[in-house]
């Protein structure tokens, strides 16, 4: 068997998490990512077969029964990842029941997956029907984003809407737009639902007072969404109390879609 410490997933997560702290958006254990890992490459580091230890989840996943995530570990720390990914991250594998998560490794202290596991694995399972090819679940609490979040209306078209004009990018990043859910009780079945009901129609899901939820097929493309969302943010309070002089406007985002060929949330636009 060859050393798990060394293989690309376990090296892409103590990277990512330690980028992710150092960017400030995850504060002591804030936010959370679950990856789903191919069979046929964990098989060169552990025996997918053998548990550690059964975890009983508490909501079923029928539909993932039998595959492996790389998971982040409740009450863990983003920025000590690098320093001792044998205990701050998990490999879970669904066992038969679709109730309860095989360990396969990891959570060397007798740790759990995050609290958030219900919204991972729920959304996982909704992206999964849309697009066959996507791999991660990302939660974390970007600053300027959350900030956005008491300033600025929860309604989807309107939020999108501000940030698609605050970077000419953010049509072409995420033409799909952003779904936003009000604040709630974090770590619940019912947030977790909730989220994967709205990852059906959306990559991205803002949770009010609270943070984001981004996907993708790896780690970059979940990264590269919620970094995108922040940046527009950022540059939306910068500009929130200043009188507006110049913006993208409406037709000009058409012409960007046509331009980039975009599959985009039309009825997100104020169009006559
Ligand atoms: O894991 O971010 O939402 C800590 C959180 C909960
Ligand atoms: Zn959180």
């Amino acid at each position: 068997m060859k050393n798990i410490i060394e293989s690309p997933f376990v090296v892409d997560m103590m990277r990512m998490t330690a980028n992710m702290y150092r960017m400030g958006w995850d504060e002591r254990n804030g936010g959370n990512i679950s990856m789903m890992l191919d069979e046929q490459e964990v098989k060169e580091y552990l025996d997918i077969d053998s548990s550690i230890r059964a975890i009983p989840m508490g909501f079923e996943a029928k539909p993932l029964i039998g595959k492996i995530f790389i998971v982040t570990g409740t009450g863990k720390y983003f920025k000590n990842v690098e320093f001792d990914p044998e205990n701050n991250l998990g490999i879970i594998r669904i066992a038969p029941d679709g109730v309860t998560a095989n360990l396969l490794w990891g959570y060397s202290d007798g740790g759990r997956p995050t609290s958030e596991l219900p919204a991972h694995l729920m959304s996982h399972m909704s992206r999964l029907a849309v697009n066959p090819e996507n791999r991660v679940i990302m939660h974390s609490h970007p600053t300027n984003t959350l900030a956005m979040t008491y300033v600025h209306e929860l309604d989807e078209k309107k939020f999108t809407h501000s940030l698609w004009e605050m970077c000419t990018e953010c049509i072409v990043v995420f033409p799909d737009g952003i779904g936003v859910l009000p604040w709630m009780v974090c770590g619940t079945n019912e947030i977790g639902i909730a989220t994967a009901e709205k990852m059906k129609e959306f990559r991205l899901v803002i949770w009010g007072q609270h943070g984001i939820y981004g996907c993708g097929k790896d780690l970059d493309e979940a990264f590269g969404l919620i970094e995108t969302v922040e940046k527009a943010a950022q540059l939306y309070l910068m500009t929130a109390n200043m009188p507006r002089v110049n913006t993208i406007h409406d037709n000009e985002l058409v012409e960007l879609a046509k331009a980039f060929k975009l599959n985009y949330r039309r009825d997100f636009l104020y169009l006559d």
